[in-house]
Parts: structure tokens; sequence; C-alpha cells
């Protein structure tokens, strides 16, 4: 049943995943004060080698991304050196682990970065509080100048370069989940009447920026992307929303991509503007290889696979439950079943 996961995948001549589980990027809070990841941090993605290919838990690029407590950073001297911990670890148990690149926009909380702007694509709040904050109120975003997008390039792309001096092999763009490179590919968010905003062009140009000052960086055979183009979280949809994901993708399958990657928690969910799932959407505009993720099991999710719906399938949740979540697969061991208590615990 499971078999074809097996098999290893080509992702382009850099490249090459041993079989085609990978292990969704899964914040867990737990880096030192520093955002430092700490030994445990290593020891847990060690354990976890045997994915073809692990996504790191979303790594802020920089301070004004951060929007939930000690989530690790790849900005300063000593983030670098923690990381290269990990991806120590993980190459010496046989793995390969990519970092995800995070700024989370307007969804960040000047608490955890001593005061300041928060920066979105508008003036456009997210409504609500810092989840298990309840103090925390998130604050009304400053529209990114000009200026401030040209900055925040480069930080993706110095960030990019980070994560290659501490040994990833490369490096997911969060783009994803409506954090900041999101907030400006949905309507709800984007209000702008500059280059940035309105059509599809201008609403897909951050992102476009930001792949290509990667590329440039580290290479696109090192350079993935994460995006949601249904809203479900932090956002809501708009049915203008699909004009500009039909535009953005086909320029990014240009780019020669390692993978794009579906952001969603359950992908059954169905979505009118895209007429269907994420996954089918994606495989019907995108040319490159897909990774698809939601609520997935090794069978559901192979089955996917043979039936041509996605390249790959990332596992999140059964994979914090489950160190050995390959093996238990690969030898038809029973798993243990996530609940959200697990968080706590690094495992
Ligand atoms: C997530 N997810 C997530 N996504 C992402 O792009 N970056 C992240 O840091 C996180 N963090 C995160 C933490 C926790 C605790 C959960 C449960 C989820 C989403 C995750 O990558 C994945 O898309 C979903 O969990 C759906 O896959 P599963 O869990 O159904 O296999
Ligand atoms: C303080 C920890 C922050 C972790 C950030 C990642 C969020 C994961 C939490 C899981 C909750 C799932 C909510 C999904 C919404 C789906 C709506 C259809």
């Amino acid at each position: 049943m499971t078999a074809s996961l097996f098999t290893p995948y080509k992702l382009n001549d850099t490249l090459t995943l041993s079989n085609k589980i990978l292990m969704a990027p899964l914040t867990r809070c737990m880096a030192d004060d520093d955002l430092i990841p700490t030994q445990q941090i290593a020891d847990y993605y060690a354990r976890r080698a045997e994915a073809g290919l692990i996504i790191s838990e979303a790594t802020i690029i920089r301070a004004d991304g951060q929007g939930y407590p000690n989530t690790p950073g790849l900005f300063t001297p000593a983030q670098i050196d923690g990381w290269r911990v990990v991806t120590d670890a993980v190459h010496k148990n046989g793995g390969k682990i990519f970092a995800q690149l995070w700024h989370t926009g307007r969804v960040a909380h000047p608490h955890f970065f001593g005061g300041g702007d928060v920066l979105s694509s508008s003036a456009q709040a997210v409504e609500g509080t810092v989840p298990r904050m309840r103090e925390l109120v998130y604050q009304t975003p400053k529209a990114a100048t000009i200026e401030d997008i040209k900055q925040l390039v480069i930080d993706y792309a110095q960030a990019a370069a980070n994560a290659i001096d501490a040994g990833f092999d490369g490096v997911e763009i969060h783009g994803a989940n409506g954090y900041l490179i999101d907030q400006f590919l949905h309507h709800d968010n984007n209000r702008r009447e500059d280059e940035y905003g309105q059509t599809p062009e201008n609403m897909s140009r951050f992102a476009l920026e930001v792949v290509d000052a990667v590329i440039a960086r580290i290479g696109a055979d090192r350079t993935a992307l994460r995006v949601s183009p249904g809203a479900y979280f932090n956002m809501a949809g708009d049915s203008r929303d699909r004009n500009v994901f039909d535009y953005l993708l086909p320029e990014l399958a240009k780019r020669n991509l390692a993978f794009l990657h579906g952001g969603i928690f359950d992908d059954s969910m169905e979505f009118d503007y895209l007429g269907g799932s994420i996954s089918a959407y994606l495989r019907s505009v995108y040319t490159g290889t897909l990774v698809g993720v939601g609520s997935y099991t090794a069978q559901t999710g192979s089955a996917a696979i043979k039936d041509n719906k996605f390249d790959l399938l990332a596992i999140g949740r059964p994979f914090i439950a489950n160190p050995d979540y390959v093996a238990k697969v690969r030898d038809g061991d029973e798993l243990v079943a996530y609940a959200d208590t697990m968080l706590t615990e690094l495992i």
C-alpha cells in the first residue's frame, strides 16, 4: 500500500531524497530566550532523520518577524551556530533538512522584540490576541514603505545565506498561513494602491522578489516555497485572490524551485473560488514538484501520489507523536495518535 513512498525522489541535479515522506514544518516554541535552538531540539530533529526531508519549524529572519514565544531565528551568529548543531545531527543520521524562513508580518507582536512597528502590506490588523498570551492584543500594523520592502527582501536573502552557512540543505520560504508574504497575496489584507497592490502582478511582486533574491543567493535547487492560495488562517478569503495565484504560480514554475508546498491543515477542505482543494488547485496551475499536506495518513497520501495529485507527502502532527514515523510506516507498526497535549514536550 505505502511501498511507493519508499522510492527515492530526485528534486533536481543537486538534491535527491531517499523517500517521499517529508516532515512538515512544526512550530514548537522551544528555542532559548536568544531564539537559539537547543541541544534538545537537535536531538528531536535527529530522531526524525529518516524522513526524505525535514522542513524545520518556522524560523524568523529578523527580530520584528516574531509573533510567538521562543520561536528560533536565523539572524545572529549564535543562532546560526545553534542550527549548525541541529543540521550536523540530522546529517549524521543520514537525513536532509531545509530551514523554513518566516516573518509573521501583522501577526508579530512588539512584546517579543522590545517595541516598535509591526509591518504588513497594509494597515489592516488581525483580530484577537497572541495564542496562549491573551494579554497581548494584535496591533494595527504599519503598511510597509517601498524602503521597508527592499530591506525585507534583503533580509530574507541574508537569512537564506545564513541557513546554508548553518548547514541546511536548502530553505522553504514561508509564504503561507496568513504570514507576511501571504499578507501581500490576499485582498483581505492587501489594500495597497502602489506597485504592490490591486492587480495580480502587483500583489505577487513581493513574493517573487523574495524568491528571486533567495535564488540569487543560494540557487533555485535549494529554494522551495510554501503557499496558501485558499485563506484559512489569520486571513479571510476573497474570490479575487484566485487571479493572484493564477498569475503567481506559472511565474514560480519558471523559476525551477526545488518544490512548491501547499499550506493547509486539512486538504479535504474545498475552496469555492479555487474550484476544489488546495492540492487540486495547485496541481492544475503549477507544473513543478508539488508537496501535498493536510491530515493525510501514509495510506491516503500514498494513494494520492499514485493518482498523481502531488509528488511528495508532508506529514505534520503524526511526526510529533511518532519520532520513528517513517520506520513505523515501513514496518507496518501501529502509530501513536497525536494529541495537542504533546506540544508541551519534545520527544
Ligand atoms: C503547524 N503548521 C505549520 N506550518 C508552517 O508552515 N510552519 C510552521 O511553523 C507550522 N507550525 C505548526 C505547528 C503545529 C503544532 C501544527 C499542528 C501545525 C502546519 C503544518 O505544517 C501542517 O501543514 C499541518 O499540521 C497539517 O498537516 P498534518 O499535521 O495533518 O499532517
Ligand atoms: C504558540 C504556538 C504557536 C504555534 C503556531 C502554529 C499554529 C498551530 C496550532 C494548531 C491549531 C490549528 C488551527 C488551524 C486552523 C484551521 C482552520 C480551518
